[in-house]
């Protein structure tokens, strides 16, 4: 199970409406046409969709991944895991806790994300399924996010935990990707390096590993 899920967490493109220049399903076929393994459905901050019209894209947008064999997370929003028949769900330290996540859906996959060796002390890591990264480089897509924590941070992870699936997060392009997966990581998780681009597919594409 544990070397499956880290090769569907390879090419992980995270997003929502507000991050795409054009329709969203489109983006998604055009990432899938490129290459992605993974898609996490991350409605939120400033014109984000909310209640029947955020479900609404989930369900096309989990549809999409369906059709694909794209695996399908839905992040923060406990509430969406079981209308759009998620995968799993990614949660952030200040969402709902892990325990109470792992109890209501005992066989979802549920990713974490971590900045520092704080929150992995404070962390039940032995009940997540995979662990988020970052963010590893500068970004400016999450209005809140930490410090940059570089690729040494994927490092000190990966020898912490050897068999834990890991995704780095934050700043991630075609130029430096790669570094990060050298760097321990089982996979990227990208947003606007992919919905951003001029040719989604063909930048999808250019992530060589
Ligand atoms: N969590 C840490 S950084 C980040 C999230 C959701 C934003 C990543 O976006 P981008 O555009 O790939 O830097
Ligand atoms: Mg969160």
């Amino acid at each position: 199970m544990t070397s499956t899920l880290k090769k569907r967490l390879r090419k992980y493109l995270v997003m929502g409406s507000q991050n795409c220049k054009s329709n969203p399903v489109n983006t998604l076929e055009s990432a899938i046409a490129g290459g992605i393994t993974a898609f996490q459905y991350r409605e939120k901050g400033e014109n984000a969709l909310t209640g029947d019209a955020k479900l609404h894209l989930g369900k096309q947008l989990r549809e999409t991944c369906h059709r694909h064999n794209v695996l399908f997370i839905v992040n923060d929003d406990i509430d969406l895991v079981r209308p759009l028949d998620a995968d799993g769900i990614h949660v952030g330290q200040d969402d709902k806790s892990v325990q109470e996540i792992r109890k209501s859906f005992p066989d979802k996959i549920i990713g974490l994300s971590v900045s520092n060796t704080r929150e992995v002390t404070n962390s039940p890591i032995n009940m997540v399924d995979y662990l988020g990264a970052g963010p590893i480089f500068s970004t400016n897509t999450k209005a809140d996010a930490k410090t940059p924590v570089g690729v040494e941070w994927v490092k000190t992870l990966r020898k912490e935990f050897p068999n834990l699936p890991i995704v780095g997060i934050g700043g991630i392009n075609t130029q430096n990707a790669t570094s990060v997966i050298q760097s321990g990581a089982d996979g990227v998780a990208i947003i606007s390096a992919i919905t951003q681009a001029l040719n989604i597919t063909e930048v999808v594409n250019d992530l060589k590993f």
